[in-house]
């Protein structure tokens, strides 16, 4: 059966209007997207029309965690400021709620943390032992988020980050644990190849490690362009996506510049992925 295939709006936002992005999306045969996790700066009414007009679904929303903006840096629920991290829980309950409104499934969780310890460039920084019992002490908060989540029929989506964005979580190894601990069936993990390129061994055993807790995939290459625009061997990624048996979204997550770069781009990568299967 062959893959779905989405790719985040987020890439657009700096572009043009969304309604031109979405037209465009549907014609080169994306089959949804992933709107960004910005709930007061959207009309959820209007933007699902715009959706159902060009036929194309919401398969999920991409959590704004540590982006460019203020709003996105204070996101964190891994912090030693207990306001923030109240406030980041409340975002993850507005991004849930969010998702029943474009009748989408998912949102990613990931772990920024406070500025001090978050810039890690070779896993020095903070000890093995401290990590661990980081990453046990956040289980209550996110089996609570997921419970939330459920209630509501939403996924929730543990995504490990790159040394360069988190310390905590940057492995699929370390995803899987926390999601065995977690322990909800709606809790689950999601792969993005760009921070894989930096973190993982080997991208075959993070896949096949995941297995059934994969539910999503972030698809970029290793300079965060389309895929095919740099040098991952994306053979060897959905070769191992098969054997694992995965019928979930591959979901495009590039960094896009101009409108007509990004239309040569979104176009080429998604048929040099589809050219693979
Ligand atoms: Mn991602």
């Amino acid at each position: 059966m062959p893959f779905k295939y989405s790719i985040t709006l987020s890439s657009f936002r700096n572009i043009e209007p969304i309604e031109r992005t979405i037209e465009t999306l549907a014609d080169q045969g994306y089959n949804a997207v992933e709107m960004y996790g910005e709930p007061e700066k959207v009309n959820l009414k209007i933007l699902l029309d715009v959706f159902n007009s060009f036929d194309l679904s919401v398969c999920g929303i991409t959590g704004m965690w540590g982006s460019t903006s203020l709003e996105g840096r204070k996101r964190k629920l891994l912090s030693a400021d207990a306001g923030l991290v109240t406030n980041s829980q409340k975002y993850v309950q507005r991004c849930i709620d969010m998702c029943r409104s474009l009748e989408a499934n998912e949102l990613n969780v990931c772990l920024f943390a406070d500025d001090r310890s978050a810039f890690d460039p070779n896993h020095h920084v903070i000890p093995e032992p401290q990590k661990a019992t980081v990453l046990r002490g956040i289980i209550p908060m996110l089996s609570e988020l997921s419970r939330f989540a459920g209630d509501r029929g939403i996924r929730l989506l543990l995504e490990p980050l790159n040394r360069y964005s988190t310390p905590y979580l940057t492995t699929a190894e370390e995803a899987v644990a926390v999601a065995r601990q977690v322990n909800q069936e709606n809790f689950g993990v999601l792969l993005d190849t760009f921070h894989m390129n930096i973190e993982e061994d080997s991208f075959e055993n993070a896949i096949l490690k995941s297995e059934r807790l994969l539910h999503h995939t972030h698809f970029a290459d290793n300079n965060r362009k389309m895929p095919g625009r740099g040098h991952i061997d994306f053979h060897s990624i959905i070769e191992s996506l098969r054997k694992i048996g995965y019928q979930q979204y591959i979901s495009f997550e590039p960094h896009l510049t101009s409108t007509q770069d990004y239309k040569m781009a979104t176009k080429c990568g998604l048929d040099f992925i589809k050219s693979i299967y």
